[in-house]
């Protein structure tokens, strides 16, 4: 019964931890298509809508202009990191499937 238990746990915490979605992933300053990343995409949807409101209006100014062209070059390659309680139930999923293996062998 017990070891029926923390195997329902671990399979829940996996399943948990593995539909991490975008919405819990820290924002990122020049991410304009909300993918995590900052690259040649959000660069794109700056040039596109430049002078005007759209994808590219990065620091809600409600106009796409050079500001926000500075923070998509400002932040060019960075990538959004998971929020700490992303971290924390990967950390926990892992922890629990180990458990879980040690104690079926
Ligand atoms: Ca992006």
């Amino acid at each position: 019964m017990t070891r029926f238990f923390v195997l329902a746990m671990a399979a829940l915490l996996f399943l948990s931890s593995s539909s991490v979605s975008r919405a819990d992933f820290a924002p990122i300053l020049g991410d304009t298509n909300g993918d995590g990343v900052v690259d040649i995409d959000d660069l794109n949807n700056v040039r596109n809508s430049f002078g005007s409101t759209g994808l590219g209006d990065t620091d809600g100014s409600g106009t796409v202009d050079i500001d926000d062209l500075n923070n998509v070059r400002n932040n060019f390659g960075n990538r959004s990191v998971p929020e700490p309680s992303t971290m924390l139930l990967a950390l926990l999923s892992a922890g629990a499937i180990g458990f879980v293996r040690r104690r079926i062998r």
